[in-house]
């Protein structure tokens, strides 16, 4: 088969590694990623003679200060944290196994663009296509597409971000979510491997890159980076990546990519592009500022140049109840919650009831499965009034469990650790 790399976790720093070398070697393009973050990343090839030909960054106005959503935001179930909105976890009490949109958080980098499907179409094109050229599917092309139909979650790389900071005194930067930056949704749309063959894709793509329709992002220090845009390997976009039109059984909001978005099940919430315009088909790798300056672990931890892209999330879990939420003394509570994790099902869920002293096992409420959520219950009679910290840790078919700490990262990706959730008993 012609699609020889491996979208496998255990490929990832090989991957990268190959990538590198092809830069150096003028066979790989980097539209867009500035110099230092280019020069980083080689530091780890050995050499970085090559990077003359890169364009400097064109300085920008400030970035747009409205929170720029269409969906209504109610605070009983959003917390804004700037162009973002988080989910309360409280919220999703009242919802079942799928989020409802008007529960969905909202990760934008600028602001949610009204389209005009009528006049929306999606161009494929590059020299990763049989005889160059391009192809233009417009939405009823796509519907007229054999259809798929998968539950998945998106969460954002950076869920959970706050309690580096809050749990282990280990800031990072970022949007401060806390563990709301998830939503886990029934998607329909066409399987992207089907689009990508009938565009001609040759023996010679090694990777695709979508871009959205919003606005070119601008970081706080005026940079321009352009499009939102992350390479994929051609291994994963041809493995189960969606071209979703449909989020539980109506066609997307605005707010999450209408009319067509990625749906890259178990990966990092960027890679599932919103408002795609345009995917490049590449016969060389494609780097943008999505995997390199972000979207690796950086910091003490971790090599200068970081880690490897992220792929997948990780292993979760979050009571449905607020911060400092008030129980009353001597009542049975049916304590809800939820548990995920990227790379397996869930298999069990512990919970403690006095900061982790003693543990016993939830009862799970849905059949696990990798990607998406599982939803658990346990009683709870507390005695004694007064703070109490309660925790949920999961482990997976993997064999992974949550830790107690996870190792800290400059931009506060993957945080896996348990969480101690503060109640009041009154
Ligand atoms: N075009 C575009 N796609 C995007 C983004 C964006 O700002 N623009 N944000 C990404 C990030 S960081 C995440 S976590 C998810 C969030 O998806 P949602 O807003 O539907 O919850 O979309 C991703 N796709
Ligand atoms: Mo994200």
């Amino acid at each position: 088969m012609i699609f020889k790399e491996t979208s496998d976790g255990a490929s990832e720093e090989e991957y990268d590694r190959r990538r590198r070398a092809q830069w150096l070697a003028g066979e790989a393009r980097a539209d867009g990623v500035a110099r230092r973050d280019m020069l980083r990343l080689l530091a780890a090839a050995g050499a970085a003679g090559a990077v003359s030909s890169l364009g400097a960054p064109r300085a920008n106005a400030a970035a747009p200060a409205a929170a720029g959503i269409v969906k209504p935001l109610p605070a009983d179930r959003f917390t804004i944290r700037g162009t973002n909105a988080e989910t309360k976890f409280e919220a999703l009490a009242q919802t079942a196994h799928l989020t409802p949109a008007s529960h969905f958080f909202v990760r934008n980098h600028t602001a949610t663009p009204r389209l005009d499907p009528k006049r929306w179409s999606l161009k494929i094109w590059g020299d990763g296509l049989r005889g160059g050229g391009s192809r233009q599917f417009t939405l009823t092309d796509l519907k007229r597409l054999p259809s798929t139909t998968r539950t998945a979650f998106v969460e954002c790389a950076g869920n959970g971000r706050s309690f580096f900071t809050t749990q282990q005194g280990q800031p990072a930067s970022g949007t401060a979510w806390t563990l709301g930056a998830i939503g886990n949704a029934r998607w329909r749309g066409v399987r992207l491997s089907e689009v990508l063959r009938r565009a001609g894709v040759s023996r010679h793509a090694v990777d695709v890159m979508p871009s959205g329709l919003d606005a070119d992002y601008i970081t706080d220090d005026g940079t321009n980076l352009g499009r939102v845009r992350r390479p994929l390997p051609l291994a994963k976009a041809m493995d189960d990546v969606i071209l979703a039109y449909e989020m539980n059984g109506a066609p997307l909001p605005a707010d999450h990519g209408y009319p067509v978005r990625l749906l890259v099940p178990a990966w990092v919430g960027i890679a599932s592009i919103k408002w795609v315009g345009d995917i490049e088909v590449s016969s060389q790798p494609l780097f943008s500022p999505w995997n390199t300056q972000f979207y690796r672990l950086f910091g003490e931890s971790y090599p200068e140049e970081g880690s490897a892209p992220l792929t997948h999330q990780t292993l979760k879990s979050a009571f449905e109840l607020p911060w400092n939420a008030s129980l009353a003394a001597s009542t049975t509570h049916h304590l809800t919650g939820r548990s995920w994790s990227a790379k397996g099902a869930i298999t069990r869920v512990d919970i403690s009831t006095d900061a982790g002293t003693t543990w016993h096992p939830a009862r799970l409420k849905d059949t696990p499965h990798r990607a998406t959520w599982t939803r658990w219950t346990t009683p709870w009679h507390p005695r004694t009034p007064g703070p109490t910290t309660i925790l949920a840790r999961a482990t997976d078919t993997t064999g992974h469990t949550q830790p107690e700490a996870t190792v800290h990262n400059s931009q506060g990706y993957l945080f896996d650790a348990v969480v101690r959730h503060v109640v009041r008993v009154v």
